[in-house]
């Protein structure tokens, strides 16, 4: 058909690396406390998983991702700045980055800002969209890493295709997404997919 395809993507666990950032400033600010290696995460919470632990480790956690430079700093996962600046060039195509702020808002919305003027360039501060509630965009295609995008809108336009995070790997399949394992799979065959 002539219309054009409009993609979500997610930004946190799919193109910046929010846990092995978490992880690593976890251990550095708390060296002598236990911690969740990557390969154990269960739960898109971090702070669920680590409250498990020990009550306060929750709080603990918490204080990682509500410091200053912590979004900023985080690395760009294999492979993800590549393939959005590659969609956004594809004919068709508009590319949204619609990402959730956390409710601490001191430094992160700047911070996500930054992150994606430096990684993805000035052009694309156009295509960010913050928001707590991903049900209300429109859009063909949500590729995020959470398994349940729930709000006030039931029936999202968006197909979610869930993208996979160490948190997420042993889920198993769900007829309510497929799975883009990683950046190195096939993502153009789901856009075209979509397309029809
Ligand atoms: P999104 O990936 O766009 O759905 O954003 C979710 C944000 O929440 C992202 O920055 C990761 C962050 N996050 C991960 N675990 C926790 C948690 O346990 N508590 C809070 N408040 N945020 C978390």
């Amino acid at each position: 058909s002539g219309k054009r395809l409009r993609v979500l993507v997610d930004m946190d666990g799919v193109i910046a690396d929010f846990e092995g950032g978490f992880l690593k400033k976890y251990r550095a600010r708390y060296p002598n406390e236990p911690f969740i290696t990557l390969e154990d995460r269960r739960g898109f919470w971090v702070s669920t998983q680590y409250g498990q632990i020990r009550s306060d480790l929750c709080e603990k956690a918490i204080s990682i991702w509500e410091s200053k430079n912590f979004f900023t700093e985080l690395e760009p996962l294999p492979g993800g700045v590549e393939a959005v600046k590659e969609m956004a060039k594809m004919e068709n195509t508009d590319v949204f980055i619609c990402t959730s702020p956390i409710k601490y808002y001191n430094h992160c919305p700047y911070e996500k800002y930054a992150w994606v003027e430096k990684h993805l360039g000035p052009d694309f501060l156009e295509q960010i969209i913050l928001t707590r509630d991903k049900t209300v965009v429109t859009g063909d295609v949500l590729i995020d890493d959470k398994p349940d995008i729930l709000g006030v809108e039931p029936n999202p336009t968006w197909d979610h295709v869930l993208f996979t995070a160490c948190h997420n790997k042993h889920l198993p399949p769900s007829p309510a997404h497929r799975r883009l394992l990683s950046w190195a799979d096939d993502w153009k065959a789901i856009l075209e997919s979509k397309r029809h």
